[in-house]
């Protein structure tokens, strides 16, 4: 969990011993550094299936940690410097409050409002357990969201079913709608990319980052269904306290080399 003072993301290394970075261990999220010179032989991510409307339906899942987006299995990942074709697993969401930014990475200290995450399993492995074992066997597509006054009609298509999976273990269906609509779609040659770790337990170093430069833009009000309308356990939405700020801490970057893409 993220908010009660004896499993925030600092003390979850007490109870997953693989949470708690020794000395020149890779973990994320990281703060990128805005103004790196381009790598050019980092060149666009071909994103394959992610223009067309995928057979569904897809599920929409509260974790307790998060709202999850269970894709099938229509859509992979290649090419921008990935060592390997990767599947396309789910995408999820990380947040703040009324009052905070929530995304995991920083950009020159600067927290996003909210960050996604498309998580993708390398090929080679039969599923995402397996591929923990692999330094680089998840890709994992970070992007910033940001806000502005209109309504972004494909995030609606998620922000709109949030209160149907407001508990803990609760999933509906959504219609599957192109995933290319969810990301940056001028910009898809513009990102970071380092090795890093998942930002939740059991935080493997196992991730290919890539996040994308430009962030995509949402309301004000669908921000605050995210806030407000998510709660990990039916105590807490009797309570009143939805679930917030389920990001982890930056961590340092040590020798890892951080590499911007040519543009
Ligand atoms: S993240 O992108 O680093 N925030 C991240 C963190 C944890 C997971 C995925 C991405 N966890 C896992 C679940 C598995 C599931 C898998 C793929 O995502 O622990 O049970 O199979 O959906
Ligand atoms: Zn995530």
């Amino acid at each position: 969990c993220y908010n009660e003072p004896h499993c925030d993301p600092y003390a979850w290394g007490d109870l997953v011993p693989s949470c708690h970075p020794l000395l020149e261990e890779h973990h994320s999220p990281i703060d990128l550094d805005g103004r790196m010179s381009r790598n050019q032989s980092l060149d666009s991510l071909l994103l394959e299936g992610f223009q067309e409307v995928q057979t569904g339906p897809w599920i929409l899942q509260n974790d307790g940690h998060s709202v999850i987006l269970q894709v099938g299995s229509g859509m992979s990942v290649r090419g921008g410097g990935l060592p390997d074709v990767y599947h396309t697993a789910q995408l999820h969401f990380h947040w703040g409050g009324p009052a905070s930014n929530g995304s995991e990475h920083t950009v020159d200290r600067r927290r996003y409002p909210m960050e996604m995450h498309v998580v993708n399993v390398k090929a080679v492995h039969p599923n995402f357990t397996a591929a923990l074992g692999d330094p680089t066997g998840l890709a994992v597509l970070g992007v910033f969201i940001d806000v502005a006054y209109a309504d972004n009609v494909h995030f609606g298509h998620i922000s709109q079913k949030l209160s149907s999976v407001a508990y803990k273990g609760q999933t509906t269906k959504i219609k599957p709608f192109p995933l290319l609509n969810l990301l940056p779609k001028h910009n898809m040659s513009q990102y970071y990319r380092y090795y890093g770790s998942l930002t939740t337990p059991p935080c493997s170093q196992a991730v290919v980052w890539t996040l994308y430069e430009v962030p995509v833009h949402i309301s004000w009000s669908q921000l605050a269904q995210f806030t407000s309308q998510i709660f990990s356990t039916e105590e807490d939405a009797e309570q009143v306290t939805p679930l917030q700020n389920n990001f982890r801490h930056v961590h340092p970057t040590f020798s890892r080399g951080v590499f911007m893409s040519k543009g």
